[in-house]
């Protein structure tokens, strides 16, 4: 396959500005009849080349006269047209129970349902399947009545009716402009909640919610954060909702999160239901955050939308950005940017150091599935939160309103965002632009120096990107770069004639840049990065005590988290050099400095609990330069053992103070459950005196599932002999639950054991295993090859191997999920030599698969180079 360039992008040669579309549904055989409204765009005498794939077409007309002139091929139909005007009515027919990629019209759990972004639509019907390309609908769809009595498609509800055959029939209009990426239909049979919305100017919408029959209880967490949803976005952006309903409908077999569909988002059920029992705190979190993503995509991604999908970050990086500010407003906004930023050092960093670099906005695709990246996503809301940070909440706010009143029906670029920002505000981002097309990780060395005699500090900011795999030169970038200077009681320095310490922050823009302070009485400390300002990484020599001081006395509470990590890091990579000489210095600086953070649980529950959790086994990966499996495995689960049993009685007095209180999905209570949780990790870990009694009545008396779960994941790491009878109880209670039984496959399969590779056979033989289903496979596949940090990096390659052998097989199933999940063995380039190869043995034993899906090659040949 030949990949496309940003570069070549050209207008379309015809446009379309309404569709009518009648589609029959049968689950072989659905016939779809599309008669679209086009007209030449420009003077040419250019074909019209239309997009479609897997289509059985019927028959082709053009205002109304049958066609036989046309040209067919695997992707294409082209047809010459002397008209610059014209109706042309295309009937297909499509197998909506045999795609099973899940891409188009698709058939699963008794219900129809389509996904089109980024190119499904073209597994529809024949059509200018480009976001560029935005057309009024009307659909009319026709099946049984009683097996399909819901019938659901963009816009509104206009007419309906019954047949003499026991079908009946649904018409919907969508007044606004769509690119056939936002083109949704639903039909089946379904449990619906209802509520309304009042906007801000009055008025009243609709709000409706389709889940699977039975669960309508659990449908409510959902449809309160879609108003909270409305509401903030209404505070904030002044953005109101424009139609008069607004629908989700959750379905259990979706390759994405979901999907905003105007009018009519299609939910993963993982983004939908909860309840106390049934779904982790994280749950209902992620929950409000998907429902918030979707709702705000309304206005950054519909009315304004991408103008092709190198573009793609426009509306992902900013609507991602307004969802973690919707959820740091919701609750703790440290715990958010934590999160946010963990994101962004597990897996950005990653997919920065692997031959999938690419820039927020790619410059080449060989398939679109493979750029919903973190990258695009995660990295494009830091950049969209550094203009945030350089223009102001008002500045950026000015900026919005601009874009929006510039390009509102209209498909556009990044560069025209970040234009309207710029004019709205006149500050020049320019050089800020580079951040679109320069990949990689950043890195910000700093040094200082102090002369005590003269009192003089100077405090030294050199800037550098490593070249990446797809890209070798690098330009200075534009990074608004937080800090500030503490004195050594913990103060803050402020010091009128240096502008950067008041406004305690400095623009990067050269190499290198200077800040000189006089007056000091001693050498400051500098904490870096407050809120983490740039996705970059920052090299400063702390010393311990710097650390510390961080975390007790900076003003910025992500900062102090930052210290804490860096402080643990700084533990596991030593011990991991050399374990049998531990630096026991060090060790006793971090022990203390975690017992002040005991302290801190009492003021700020939300930060403590980020500040005693120690840095992944991922983010410890991106810290250094080869990673030793073994040994930093080994040093992070010692470091944790010291903390645990050092500090054992303290985390049993954490334990037993949080009050355990019916179950409530509100930020303190949350806050509370995790140190809990958190502690009684700890304290399984340190083989703590009735830590397995206090973990059996846990589980016994749990009503909620975070505290379930938390057991279970305690009797996990700690390698309780009691787990698997815990995890038999659990599997027979919530056999029925699918996303309840996700997270018990995963438990399983990302337990550290040696012998992983028998028993995950096991779970793929199980009766309620299917490669079919998406969240099933990354339950089980993804979290073995993410998260079993032994198991996959078994040194004789069999994990790898397991990996690859699941991926062939899914690649005839569904590409988009075998190519998601082939990620971590595209990350070879950190390992050791020996590891290294067998990663690569076992890509190429992928590449030289015959039917190997776009998706794949695409990541292996990169991989491979
Ligand atoms: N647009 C694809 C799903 C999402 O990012 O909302
Ligand atoms: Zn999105």
């Amino acid at each position: 396959p030949v990949a496309k360039k940003r570069s070549d992008y050209r207008a379309p040669d015809f446009l379309i500005d309404h569709v009518d579309m009648a589609f029959h549904l049968d689950v072989t055989q659905t016939r779809v009849i599309s008669t679209s409204r086009f007209t030449r765009n420009g003077q040419h005498q250019s074909p019209l080349v239309l997009d479609g794939e897997n289509l059985q077409l019927i028959s082709v007309t053009i205002n109304g006269e049958p066609v036989t002139d046309y040209h067919q091929s695997d992707e294409h139909l082209t047809l010459n047209i002397n008209q610059n005007d014209f109706e042309l009515c295309i009937e297909t027919r499509i197998n909506p129970q045999e795609n099973k990629t899940l891409e188009g019209l698709y058939f699963s759990g008794g219900a129809y349902c389509t996904q089109c972004e980024a190119e499904g639509f073209r597994k529809i019907t024949y059509f200018l399947d480009r976001p560029d390309v935005l057309a009024k609908y009307d659909v009319t769809i026709f099946a049984d009545k009683t097996r399909y009595p819901h019938m659901l498609s963009n816009g509104n509800q206009i007419d309906k009716g019954e047949l003499d055959d026991g079908r009946h029939w649904v018409k919907w209009q969508d007044p606004f402009k769509k690119p056939s990426y936002l083109f949704a239909l639903v039909a089946g049979n379904f449990d619906l909640l209802t509520d309304r919305f009042v906007t801000q100017s009055g008025r009243s919408v609709a709000l409706e919610l389709y889940v699977d029959k039975g669960a309508l209880d659990k449908g409510h967490h959902a449809l309160a954060s879609l108003k909270k949803a409305m509401a903030w976005d209404e505070q904030v952006f002044g953005l109101e909702y424009d139609l008069d309903i607004y629908m989700i409908v959750a379905v259990d077999f979706f390759n994405m999160g979901a999907m905003e569909n105007k009018g009519l988002n299609v939910f993963n059920s993982k983004f939908v239901l909860a309840d106390a029992e049934s779904a982790t705190d994280d749950d209902f979190f992620n929950i409000e955050a998907v429902i918030g993503h979707e709702y705000f995509h309304n206005w950054t991604g519909n009315r304004v939308t991408c103008r092709d999908w190198f573009q793609l970050s426009l509306k992902e990086g900013l609507t991602v950005f307004r969802d973690q500010q919707f959820s740091a407003d919701m609750s703790s906004p440290v715990f958010n940017r934590i999160k946010n930023v963990q994101i962004i050092r597990e897996h950005q960093f990653a997919e920065d150091a692997s031959a999938m670099a690419h820039p927020i906005r790619p410059e080449e695709v060989i398939e679109m599935n493979n750029f919903y990246t973190v990258t695009v996503y995660d990295k494009g809301a830091e950049v969209i939160r550094m203009m945030h940070t350089l223009l102001g909440a008002a500045g950026f706010r000015q900026g919005m309103d601009l874009y929006f009143s510039r390009f509102d029906g209209q498909a556009v670029t990044c560069d025209d965002f970040v234009q309207a920002m710029q004019d709205a505000t006149q500050v020049d981002l320019s050089q800020f632009r580079r951040w679109y097309s320069q990949s990689g990780t950043p890195k910000v060395k700093v040094t200082d120096s102090f002369d005590a005699k003269t009192g003089v500090y100077h405090i030294d900011f050199t800037q550098n990107t490593p070249p990446t795999a797809d890209q070798k030169v690098k330009q200075n970038l534009h990074i608004p770069f937080k800090f500030e200077l503490l004195d050594e009681k913990g103060n803050s320095i402020s010091d009128d004639s240096v502008p950067e310490l008041s406004a305690k922050m400095i623009e990067l823009t050269s190499r290198v840049h200077r800040i000189t302070v006089t007056g000091l009485q001693a050498k400051p400390t500098p904490s870096l990065l407050h809120d983490f300002s740039a996705p970059i990484k920052v090299d400063y020599a702390y010393s311990h005590q710097q650390l510390s001081n961080i975390i007790l006395y900076s003003g910025d509470d992500f900062a102090r988290w930052d210290a804490s990590q860096r402080l643990y890091s700084r533990c596991i990579h030593n011990l991991a050099i050399s374990p049998d000489t531990p630096d026991d210095e060090l060790l006793d600086s971090m022990l203390q400095a975690v017992q002040g953070i005991f302290d801190i649980a009492d003021v700020n529950p939300a930060l403590a609990g980020a500040m005693l959790s120690l840095p992944s086994f991922e983010t410890l990966s991106q810290q250094v330069d080869e990673i030793q499996v073994e040994a930093l495995y080994h040093a992070q689960r010692s470091v944790r053992n010291l903390i645990a049993t050092t500090l054992s009685d303290q985390w049993s007095t954490l334990y037993h103070k949080q009050a355990v209180v019916p179950y409530r999905y509100v930020a303190d209570d949350v806050d509370s459950r995790r140190l809990r949780n958190l502690s009684l990790s700890y304290l399984v870990q340190a083989g703590a005196p009735q830590s397995s009694d206090i973990l059996l009545a846990q589980f016994a008396q749990a009503d909620n599932m975070t505290d379930c779960l938390g057991v279970l994941k305690a009797a996990q790491f700690g390698e309780l002999k009691q787990f698997d009878q815990l995890m038999e109880q659990f599997e027979t209670r919530w056999r029925h639950d699918p996303l309840v039984l996700d997270k018990w496959f995963a438990l399983h399969a990302n337990m550290e054991r040696s012998d992983i590779l028998v028993r995950l056979p096991l779970l793929l033989s199980h009766d309620k295993f299917s490669l079919d289903n998406p969240n099933r496979v990354r339950s089980v596949l993804g979290s073995f090859a993410f998260y079993n940090v032994l198991g996959f990096h078994a040194v004789d390659g069999s994990g790898y191997k397991f990996l690859a052998d699941y991926i062939l097989k899914l690649n005839s199933v569904n590409p988009q999920v075998a190519a998601r999940i082939i990620t971590p063995l595209t990350q070879w380039q950190k390992f050791d030599e020996k590891r290294r190869e067998l990663m690569r043995y076992q890509l190429a034993r992928i590449a030289d698969c015959q039917d190997l899906s776009k998706d794949l090659i695409e990541k292996v040949s990169k991989s491979l180079n």
